[in-house]
């Protein structure tokens, strides 16, 4: 089995839409192995989006990400469980993103895109270890 991080980001949570997405997740197969409501602090967030640190949009995605809590959870799967996710996420700019995909389908705005998740194996290790580094 395989696992990935998965973030229903402070919109998805103040819009009460994180049961749809999880129903999403669960429908196709996907199972919740960790979650946790919690507030991301700027400073985590700011280790999360490290990769984002020199965009022009970097300060508004911390101030964003940090407003309210998120539902912070590791997702299991088969291999590339975090493909998988991508999939089911659609693209970054929901204007670009599939119907039937989470934020074709419910979101409007890069901004407020709903939904977080790993864009590979490597970054799927790195953001479960930040976010539960307790799990086994
Ligand atoms: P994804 O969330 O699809 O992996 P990334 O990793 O490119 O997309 O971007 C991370 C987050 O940064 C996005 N979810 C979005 O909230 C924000 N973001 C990305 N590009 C922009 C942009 N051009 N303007 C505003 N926010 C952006």
């Amino acid at each position: 089995m395989n696992r990935t991080l998965v973030i229903c980001k402070p919109d998805a949570v103040e819009r009460g839409l994180t049961g749809v997405i999880i129903s999403r997740l669960e429908n196709k197969g996907l199972r919740i192995v960790a979650a946790e409501l919690r507030v991301i602090e700027p400073d985590l967030a700011e280790r999360h989006y490290d990769e984002h640190r020199s965009r022009p949009f970097f300060d508004s995605l911390v101030k964003f990400i940090s407003r309210s809590p998120s539902l912070v959870m590791v997702v299991e799967g088969p291999e590339d469980t975090w493909r998988i996710v991508r999939t089911l996420m659609g693209a970054t700019n929901p204007a670009d993103a599939a119907p039937g995909t989470i934020r074709g389908d419910l979101a409007t705005e890069t901004s407020e895109n709903l939904v977080h998740g790993s864009d590979g194996a490597a970054s799927a290790r790195r953001e479960i270890d930040l976010f539960f580094p307790n799990i086994t």
